[in-house]
């Protein structure tokens, strides 16, 4: 108990003496070892890395996916951590582009010595880093990299995160239950962007092929644009019954926006990218509405979703949203399936490389538990989950708070 107490105080200490120097570029999040509730830990902390856009416009989507991965750290952690050992999240942040990404991914493989990898936060992203990791044969867990062909970067490369391919079309179904008489649909999708574009190819398949819709008009706009005049004139001059969108917070938020003060008064779905309360401020009163797609609900009875909303409503004083479920399933993941590793074989007796190589088959056998229920993987890496629901945006009156309303 003495040695345990005293390598903690060593612990604390050294990292006072990192933040005052300022040396450290890694941040973990509190409570990442020594007691944290309930269980007690002890020894040294296993690194997993945490791949995130905590900075720049993607981060409007990257900040809810630190949040629920820091709880989860905190509440696994507190169950005991993996058999005993503390779990320690070590961020690098990837900002919204591909090198940041590749960055963020080589510093936690080749620095950090992490035994695996929850990020980044964007397929384009994903595209370019995940077959980092692949040829450091690195267990990567995308947390919401939802465009087709994830999983396919690699033997490495899984995902928590459904695809899009089964999440989007729901959120037209939902739209047709609110109006039946929708005929005419009009597309938007951000020509830059891995995920918008695969997106986009689900929700006009969904249009024209199932739904036996008219699509109207398809217009191209980049992640980057902040004027959407000419797309929005366009769409509203062929007179639509629906507008969809796919594209990021920043740039889907404003496009809502404008579409709206140019007169469109219809129904919008949007898309993942716009899956987040950080678009409020963007669209204001005009985010009123807007249908989107979910892979997560709060509402999910079990009892690691009841802890993690429980955590999540302390702390943020709201109902947890989608990507910060996501996150907290893809270190969940990861902790579950180094305590199943380490069952087997000690992980002190494996060197990284074996620790890496064996954990990412671990994960792909196990079954999880996990806020958005029960999951698991296929042989490629893919997701499997069984429930999506759809929710609708309600803005208050004032148009700076709204809520994400569970309508399927
Ligand atoms: C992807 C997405 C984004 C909207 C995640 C934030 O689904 O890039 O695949």
């Amino acid at each position: 108990m003495s040695i345990r107490i005293s390598r903690f105080m060593l612990g604390v200490l050294l990292l006072s003496i990192l933040a005052a120097c300022g040396g450290a570029t890694a941040t973990t999040a509190p409570g990442g070892s020594g007691t944290t509730g309930g269980a007690t830990t002890s020894g040294e902390p296993i690194p997993l890395g945490i791949a995130l856009a905590q900075t720049g416009n993607v981060a409007l989507l990257g900040q809810e996916q630190v949040i629920g991965a820091k709880l989860a750290e905190t509440y696994f952690n507190s169950k005991g951590g993996i058999n005993g050992r503390p779990i320690k999240l070590i961020f690098q942040d990837t900002a919204g582009d591909e090198a940041g990404a590749i960055n963020a991914f080589q510093t936690l493989i080749n620095q950090d010595k992490v035994v695996g990898i929850v990020g980044p936060t964007l397929s384009q992203q994903a595209f370019s880093a995940d077959p980092i990791a692949e040829q450091a044969k690195v267990p990567v867990l995308g947390p919401s990299n939802t465009a087709k062909g994830i999983p396919q970067i690699g033997d490495y490369i899984a995902r928590v995160s459904a695809p899009v391919a089964v999440v989007a079309p729901n959120a037209l179904q939902a739209a047709l239950e609110i109006n039946p008489n929708i005929k005419k649909v009009a597309v938007l999708y951000a020509q830059n962007d891995a995920f918008s574009k695969s997106e986009t190819g689900t929700f006009q398949n969904t249009v024209t092929q199932t739904l036996k819709l008219e699509l109207a008009t398809v217009q191209e706009f980049q992640t980057t644009d902040t004027d959407f005049t000419t797309q929005a004139t366009n769409v509203i001059n062929v007179n639509p019954d629906l507008v969809i969108i796919s594209g990021l917070a920043a740039d889907g938020g404003n496009l809502v926006k404008q579409l709206r003060e140019l007169g469109y008064s219809g129904l919008i779905v949007g898309g993942n990218g716009l899956n987040t309360a950080n678009i409020f401020p963007v669209c204001q009163k005009f985010c009123d509405g807007i249908i989107i797609a979910q892979a997560y609900s709060f509402a999910q009875e079990n009892d690691v979703n009841k802890a993690f909303r429980d955590a999540y409503k302390a702390e943020q004083k709201k109902e947890p949203p989608q990507f910060s479920g996501q996150a907290f399933a893809g270190v969940q993941v990861f902790v579950e399936a180094l305590i199943a590793l380490d069952s087997k074989t000690k992980l002190d007796t494996l060197s990284l490389e074996q620790i890496r190589e064996q954990l990412n088959t671990q994960i792909l056998a196990g079954k999880y538990n996990t806020p958005l229920g029960e999951i698991s993987f296929d042989p490629e890496g893919e997701i499997i989950q069984s429930k999506y629901y759809v929710a609708q945006i309600k803005m208050d009156e004032t148009g700076t708070n709204g809520t994400f309303n569970f309508i399927r």
